[in-house]
């Protein structure tokens, strides 16, 4: 049995992955419904024409007397719930919702819910192939790729998503088994009033948690709990009691739980603090859950990081090369700076800039003066990172990215590093931040 109403009317709002998700969740079950898209050209319209060839579908700007057909709206994403037309529909009285709250609805199994500034995908990857490792059928997806409603199946043991500030804005209700914010920085505040507004729409994820993770070196990402729910911690300095930390025992650091060393770091593929932090929180959930440590620490074991995530690409003249693309706010781009820099003898030529969301970059200096031979800037708001820099370190300009990599060649000297960690989105210039990490990496790969 489905758990929605079906003599009740709604329209799907956009039509891209997550309103296709949507349409054939809602067709599959009787639903009667519509489509919306702001778009006049929606990516899945041949799609939806195609195979739902009965629904209704408007596109270009949104028709408020259309939305107010609808009891409920299933708001994509993409589109803020601020968007005048969605905010005066609400105020008629139609409830707003997303696909997430319809996936948490439906779903038989327990689900791991994964939000943050930073690390995502890094850590719902981990912790899928922890369950993996650990003989569950697990279902992984969310803002990784697969909307969350092509994941529902009753053949699921359990689910692992990484959800986003944007999904999270409509989601009412998830009551997942454990919930996590891994970090809060700066991000996407050109959708967002501010921090506060930013960090309220994460918080989100712990409606009815039944347990929590919390980083212990960042204290918004904290919840409000309520007394006796399980809280499980995580963070590089040292455990106690319901805790995942570093210990440091006879000159080796460990991964560790309360008191228990579970692994030495040095066996980790992955590189930097951050990667230790993210292992040490996919732990947690993973434990929280009931994943055996064995497993566990086989899959961490095992992990060599996913794409341009602070990936090394090649060694050339005694130095290194980093694609870190997906660094499209400041805190990544800080993760990868530090991470790297203090794991090195010589320095880093920084790569920077693209879109910057209206992101503050004066936090960028510190680290960079103390880690940095210089930086080369590009894209749109290159000027801005200049501006919050100041006279840090030396600085270039260029327009484009095979400049960059050029005149970071001729910067760098033997056992330095070049990364490409731009700390802003990348649609100033390319389609995405793969193709920017892609053309990156083929170029710097066949340098002669
Ligand atoms: N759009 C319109 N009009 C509309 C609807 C959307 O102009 O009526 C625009 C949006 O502003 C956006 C684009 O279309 O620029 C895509 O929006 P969408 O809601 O149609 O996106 P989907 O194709 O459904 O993809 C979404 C996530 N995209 C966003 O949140 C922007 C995907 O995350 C996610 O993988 C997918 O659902 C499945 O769950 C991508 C992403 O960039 C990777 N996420 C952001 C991030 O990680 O920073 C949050
Ligand atoms: P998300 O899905 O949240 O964007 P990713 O795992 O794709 O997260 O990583 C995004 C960026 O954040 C990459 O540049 C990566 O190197 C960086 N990063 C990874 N772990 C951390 C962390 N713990 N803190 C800050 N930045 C991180």
């Amino acid at each position: 049995m489905s758990l929605i109403a079906s003599d009740h009317f709604r329209i799907v709002v956009g039509l891209g992955k997550s309103g296709m998700s949507l349409v054939r969740f809602l067709a599959q079950r009787g639903v009667s419904f519509a489509v919306a898209d702001t778009r006049e050209n929606p990516p899945e319209l041949a799609t939806l024409r195609r195979d739902y060839p009965q629904v209704e579908v408007r596109c270009g700007e949104l028709d408020v007397e259309f939305l107010c057909r609808a009891d409920e709206l299933y708001v994509s994403p993409g589109l803020a719930l601020a968007t005048p037309a969605l905010q005066a529909a609400a105020a008629r009285g139609v409830k707003l919702s997303g696909d997430i709250d319809l996936f948490a609805r439906n779903a038989k199994a327990p689900i791991v819910a994964i939000s943050g500034s930073n690390a995502k995908s890094t850590v719902t990857t981990l912790v899928g192939e922890m369950a993996v490792a650990a003989g569950k059928r697990v279902a992984v997806g969310g803002n990784l790729g697969t909307p969350a409603l092509d994941l529902l199946s009753d053949d699921v043991e359990l689910y692992v998503m990484e959800l986003s500030s944007f999904q999270l804005e409509t989601t009412n209700h998830l009551g997942a088994e454990v919930a996590t914010v891994l970090n809060v920085s700066e991000d996407h505040m050109d959708r967002y009033s501010g921090l506060p507004a930013y960090h309220l729409a994460k918080h989100r994820i712990f409606r009815g948690a039944k347990q929590v993770v919390v980083n212990r070196q960042d204290a918004l990402t904290r919840p409000l709990m309520s007394e006796g729910q399980p809280c499980w911690t995580f963070g590089l300095s040292a455990p106690d009691f319901k805790a995942f930390g570093l210990r440091e025992e006879n000159g080796e650091k460990y991964l560790a739980f309360e008191f228990q060393n579970l692994m030495p770091v040095r066996e980790l593929k992955v590189r930097g603090a951050h990667n230790q932090a993210n292992a040490l929180a996919a732990l947690a959930l993973g434990h929280a859950v009931g994943l055996p440590f064995d497993a566990m620490l086989a899959s961490l074991r095992n992990f060599t990081g996913l794409e341009h995530r602070c990936q090394w690409v090649r060694e050339l003249d005694g130095v290194s090369y980093y694609n870190d693309s997906k660094a499209t706010n400041v805190g990544a781009a800080l993760a990868a700076i530090n991470g790297l820099g203090m794991d090195m003898d010589g320095k880093l030529i920084l790569i920077a800039g693209g879109d910057g969301k209206g992101a503050d970059f004066s936090g960028l200096r510190d680290s960079v003066a103390k880690y940095c031979r210089a930086v080369v800037l590009m894209g749109r708001d290159a000027g801005l990172i200049a501006d919050a820099l100041g006279d840090a370190v030396p600085q270039v300009r260029v327009g484009s990215l095979d400049e960059a990599i050029a005149q970071s060649r001729s910067l760098a000297l033997p056992g330095d590093a070049v990364l490409l960690s731009p700390a802003c989105a990348s649609f100033d210039m390319f389609k995405n931040y793969e193709e920017r990490g892609q053309l990156f990496a083929r170029a710097v790969e066949v340098l002669a």
